[in-house]
């Protein structure tokens, strides 16, 4: 059944399938806020322990020998709140919208992009294999903290998602593949949050400045999909497990 249009004006919703990304100012106020930012700072401070939440590091950019902690996956289970606020917030209900059907959860992480942490090259989230569990997904960016050109906001190219699948599987995109592309930088502040199609090639640069650019990333498809996040997280451990959890002689590489 198509949900009510309880959050977005058919005017945003066609933006969304032009663009293939929908900003939404203020999506959360600053009380929600300060409630979110307690939360992610819990997990952030979460020991490293096997078999639970999913940390990852990534050497800093400015001072090699610093090992920055760049995301964490996979904590909804371990954390009360933020999984209400992942499985039940208005996030839910607006992706549900732009659907046009119920939404259920893919995946969930935190980039944390501390000060030295690097940029994405140019993809599409589908790349990264997701066209094993279904065919579309949206996911939905929260801004932690401010973000911008000086510390790796999320950079889109509207409307090259709707050519589909442009580059390879298990690839970023190449240089000709975006050779026509125009990358826009989205700047957000606390609270903002973007809806953005799996197919929309974005990107983003390193972060050189003095603070961390947190952004939580909620990943969604149809339910009448299927809910696959089990079966993501389990094929996802086996190739590309937290560095807690690897084995010491082997190499990991992060494809897209
Ligand atoms: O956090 C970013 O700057 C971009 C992240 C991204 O595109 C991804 O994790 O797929
Ligand atoms: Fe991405």
């Amino acid at each position: 059944m198509m949900p009510e249009h309880t959050y977005l004006p058919t005017t945003e919703i066609d933006q969304f399938k032009q663009e293939g990304f929908l900003l939404k100012k203020n999506l959360f106020n600053k009380l929600e806020m300060d409630n979110i930012k307690k939360w992610v700072q819990e997990i952030e401070a979460y020991p490293e322990v096997i078999g639970k939440y999913w940390r990852y590091y990534e050497k800093s950019l400015i001072e090699e020998k610093n090992r920055l902690l760049s995301r964490i996956e996979n904590f909804s289970p371990d954390h009360q709140e933020m999984n209400s606020l992942i499985n039940k917030s208005k996030m839910v209900t607006i992706v549900s919208e732009l659907l046009g059907e119920q939404a259920v959860l893919f995946k969930e992480k935190i980039n944390f992009k501390m000060p030295g942490g690097n940029g994405f090259t140019p993809h599409q989230d589908m790349q990264a294999g997701w066209n094993t569990y279904a065919n579309f997904y949206i996911t939905v960016l929260l801004s932690i903290d401010e973000s911008n050109v000086e510390n790796g906001c999320l950079e889109v190219a509207p409307g090259y998602h709707n050519l589909g699948l442009i580059g390879e599987m298990w690839k970023p995109l190449t240089e000709n593949e975006i050779k026509d592309m125009k990358f826009i930088p989205i700047a957000t502040q606390p609270g903002d949050a973007i809806f953005f199609d799996c197919y929309i090639p974005h990107r983003s640069q390193p972060n050189f400045s003095n603070s961390p650019r947190r952004i939580l990333y909620l990943t969604y498809n149809r339910l009448n999909e299927g809910n696959h996040r089990e079966q993501y997280y389990t094929d996802k451990y086996k190739n590309y497990p937290p560095d807690i959890e690897r084995e010491a002689n082997k190499e990991y590489v992060f494809k897209v």
